[in-house]
């Protein structure tokens, strides 16, 4: 069959400083392919609309999948679906991807009749069954599928995660996807899942907190074959387990591989398996997002982040000392004053390190969303992107979104300082000659983007499709938020 697959566009606020490759749908599509089916990708990341419909009428595909890992991109979505649909009516439409796993029958329903299902949970073993399906009639017995019908079997978790290989060659912008200076920047998965349970976080709920690692072997194999000189490592969190960490360091020795990378982590993983990321540093580690996520015990425990404030800052040590530059994330609190973003502009300024804020918002599939207890203000899905105010604010909201901006340009002023931008220009230099000009438009950018008036104004869009409400869950049975459940008992590490 023809499988056309689709991501929707860049989220505004994270563009500036990163766009990177839609591994998940790449991963998709290698497993539709594997099976015989022919495969097109259209990254809206990265494309326009010109080129889905140029696609659209000259492939004719059977069957679109649109991605939504990002809750904000379902209206867009359901735009797409709604297009789809009105070209060529007997196009089968469906969605996947990690958001739309947790609100599947609300945006059915909201579609009004062009989606025709959503496939919670991973794609790659439920992307073939379903094509098949489609030929032979009769979508309800594929795992994960919801259609207006009702929920088929649950969604199945695949045992390896070494293959399908991501199609990366269907991409035909490759040399638009980039992270800061790691551009252009391709993507690498070396394990999926995360043990850990942060409140406000749903990548655990995805995945029933199970974790599954790929092969040193298999790792070492795909990383051979990527052309781009940077890699960014999508796992939650990084090296959780040492042994796997050299493993796959030993296999890029062996095959004589370097590149530049970019990841994420914990600070108490940091701190305990050091000597990993040392030897990383070696192969060309070179960036690290660190969640801190607050700089008090009182906001970790909040989080139940399961780390200390001391441990936060003796792996920022870590970090220095190995050479490996830091983009620490902190969590905006709206109930925030003045004084609180006055500190955090302080402690923003002390350090070294590039600080990144994200406002706390409840999301299907995190635990707050069904137990924070300040009313949401508005549940334009848009807003969902961790850039907008979603619950009421301490202060009036204008006033909350300059002090927002505000501390977010003192800390951009701070890296494009003398020193900074002396730097920059080398890099940018370096990049302008091959051709890659991803890094130079960024830093020009943030004006335009981080505006409070321009938020404010996002709040004022007519609103055609709303998140449904939080329903009551009892948290004591964590399995009500997984998407996956494992059978119990089995070892997830
Ligand atoms: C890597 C990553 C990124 C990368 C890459 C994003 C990209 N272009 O794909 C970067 C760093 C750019 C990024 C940015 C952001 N991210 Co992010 N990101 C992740 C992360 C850690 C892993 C995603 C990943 O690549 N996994 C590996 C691949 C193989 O899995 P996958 O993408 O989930 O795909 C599988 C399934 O979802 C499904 N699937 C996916 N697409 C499709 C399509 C079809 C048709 C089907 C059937 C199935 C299917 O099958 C795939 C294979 O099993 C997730 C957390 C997580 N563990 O999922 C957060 C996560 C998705 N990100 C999140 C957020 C909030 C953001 C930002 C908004 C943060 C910010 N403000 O800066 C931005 C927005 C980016 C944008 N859209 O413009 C949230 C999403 C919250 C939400 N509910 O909307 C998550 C869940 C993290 C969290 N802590 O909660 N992110
Ligand atoms: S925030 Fe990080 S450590 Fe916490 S559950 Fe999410 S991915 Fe895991």
């Amino acid at each position: 069959m023809r499988l056309l697959l689709v991501h929707p566009s860049a989220l505004m606020y994270s563009e500036i400083f990163l766009r990177l490759e839609p591994l998940g749908l790449e991963r998709v599509a290698g497993a539709a392919r594997d099976a015989g089916h022919e495969v097109r990708i259209v990254d809206l990341q990265v494309s326009d609309g010109r080129e889905l419909a140029r696609e659209f009428a000259t492939f004719r595909p059977h069957a679109m999948g649109v991605s939504l890992n990002y809750l904000a991109n379902i209206p867009e979505a359901i735009g797409l679906a709604r297009a789809a649909k009105g070209a060529a009516p007997h196009c089968f439409v469906f969605f996947g991807g990690h958001s739309v796993s947790f609100v599947a029958e609300d945006v059915l329903e909201q579609a009004e009749g062009a989606v025709d299902a959503v496939v919670r949970g991973e794609g790659e073993p439920a992307v073939v069954p379903l094509l098949e399906a489609l030929r032979d009639g009769g979508v309800d017995g594929v795992p994960g599928i919801v259609t207006t019908a009702g929920r088929g079997p649950e969604p199945q978790m695949m045992h390896s995660i070494d293959s399908p290989l991501p199609a990366r060659d269907l991409m035909r912008h490759r040399r638009r996807y980039f992270i800061g200076e790691l551009d252009p920047c391709a993507s690498i998965e070396f394990t999926r899942g995360c043990p850990w349970d942060c409140s406000f976080c749903s990548a655990w709920t995805f995945y029933g907190r199970s974790y599954r690692k790929t092969s040193p072997d298999a790792a070492g194999a795909e990383l051979a074959s990527i052309r781009e000189p940077n890699v960014f490592i999508v796992d939650d969190v990084a090296f959780i387990r040492p042994e796997h960490g050299h493993a796959i360091a030993a296999e890029l020795e062996r095959r004589r591989i370097r590149k530049r990378y970019y990841l994420e982590t914990r600070s108490d993983v940091l701190l305990r398996n050091e000597e990993v990321f040392r030897r990383w540093t070696r192969l060309g580690l070179r960036y690290m997002f660190l969640g801190m996520e607050a700089i008090d015990a009182e906001g970790l425990d909040l989080y139940r982040k399961r780390v200390s404030p001391d441990e936060n800052f003796r792996a920022l040590e870590v970090a220095r000392r190995l050479g490996i530059n830091v983009a620490i994330n902190l969590i905006v609190d709206p109930g925030w004053d003045e004084e609180r973003f006055r500190l955090v502009r302080e402690f923003a300024l002390a350090v070294p390190e590039i600080v990144h804020l994200t406002v706390m918002t409840p999301y299907p599939g995190t635990e707050i969303w069904h137990t924070e207890s300040r009313r949401l203000t508005t549940r334009d899905y848009r807003l969902f992107d961790i850039q907008h105010a979603v619950v009421p604010t301490a202060l009036p909201l204008d006033a909350f979104y300059r002090e927002l901006v505000r501390t977010q340009a003192v800390i951009n002023r701070k890296h494009l300082g003398l020193r900074t931008a002396v730097g920059a220009l080398r890099v940018l230099g370096g990049n302008l000659a091959r051709g890659q000009t991803n890094f130079a438009r960024m830093l020009w950018k943030f004006n335009r983007v981080y505006n409070p008036a321009r938020q404010m104004a996002d709040h004022r869009r007519p609103v055609r499709y709303e998140l449904p409400l939080p329903q009551p869950v009892d948290i004591g049975s964590r399995r009500q938020l997984f998407v996956h459940t494992r059978p119990s008992g089995r070892r997830t590490q």
